[in-house]
């Protein structure tokens, strides 16, 4: 039988008693699984503000509202994407904070990698598989809590997707990249628990944790060697090579004109042009 471009194999739902068994296996973590959510970012920041510990992952079976940066949406049909946020309470300095979202798209790209992708992140964030497409967003927002500073990690992860569901040109997903893709709960278990790993070596490191995590994120930052165009909010832009991630997470770029340094939270766009 040949599948109709509106017809789909069955996609059972996440597989709650897996989730919450794997997350109470680890130290740290508690989970709220929804089946449905506008976006989990709102959700885990009421969360937040409502005193929720460190470590929370809410989770929604079905997303419909998933926020992008800049007031970008994030799409996906139901019951082919992994998507969550993880509430953090960081104890780092506040000079520490940008690595966060870089530490975020690393752990993602190592859970992907491990699953046998051949995934890599674009600066900052962006988790690509083949061709430079998308396989992975993530959106970090710090928000102001009675417990003090907050970081909402939302992460979204497609994983079974066909071709024509995909929302944009630019995005793949983990079953259009090789067949047999795992189930979303696996691939939800193994990003929130490197994110968590990566997180609390990170946290335990003090400066010899960021200097740790900026070398390992170099030695698998796609963007780093590549031609650029970075589009600055304003309609600007920088064009240029890539040529290192600085202290504070800010990509490098040399230009004709000289050298310049973009933080994650000034970028519009960056796309490779060579
Ligand atoms: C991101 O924004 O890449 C961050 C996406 C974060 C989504 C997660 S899901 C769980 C949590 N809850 C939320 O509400 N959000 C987070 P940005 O770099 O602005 O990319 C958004 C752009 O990616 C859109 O404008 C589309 O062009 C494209 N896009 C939308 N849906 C996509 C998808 N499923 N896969 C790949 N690209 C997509």
């Amino acid at each position: 039988m040949t599948l109709g471009s509106n017809q789909h194999p069955a996609r059972g739902p996440l597989d709650g008693e897996r989730l919450a068994a794997a997350f109470g296996q680890t130290p740290g973590l508690a989970l709220e699984l929804l089946p449905e959510a506008p976006s989990t970012n709102e959700v885990a920041t009421e969360r937040a503000r409502a005193g929720a510990a460190e470590g929370l992952v809410v989770v929604a079976d079905h997303q419909v509202a998933g926020r992008g940066r800049l007031d970008r949406t994030w799409e996906t049909p139901a019951g082919t994407a992994a998507t969550f946020s993880v509430v953090l309470r960081p104890s780092v300095p506040a000079a520490s904070w940008p690595w966060l979202p870089l530490l975020v798209g690393h752990n993602v790209t190592k859970a992907l990698v491990a699953l046998g992708y051949d995934a890599r992140v674009k600066w900052p964030n962006d988790v690509l598989l083949d061709d430079d497409r998308k396989v992975a967003g993530i959106l970090v927002e710090r928000v102001e809590t009675p417990d003090g500073p907050a970081a909402i990690i939302g992460v979204g992860i497609n994983v079974s997707m066909t071709a024509d569901e995909l929302p944009v040109e630019t995005a793949t997903s983990l079953a259009v990249a090789a067949p047999g893709a795992p189930d979303r709960t696996q691939v939800l278990i193994e990003a929130v628990t490197a994110i968590r790993e990566g997180y609390d070596v990170w946290q335990a490191g003090g400066d010899l944790g960021t200097q740790r995590l900026a070398t390992s994120y170099r030695s698998h930052c796609a963007t780093l060697g590549r031609e650029v165009r970075v589009d600055l909010p304003g309609g600007g832009e920088l064009t240029g090579r890539a040529t290192d991630i600085d202290p504070d997470g800010r990509l490098v770029v040399e230009t004709s004109s000289g050298t310049e340094r973009v933080g994650a939270g000034d970028v519009v766009h960056v796309r490779a042009t060579d």
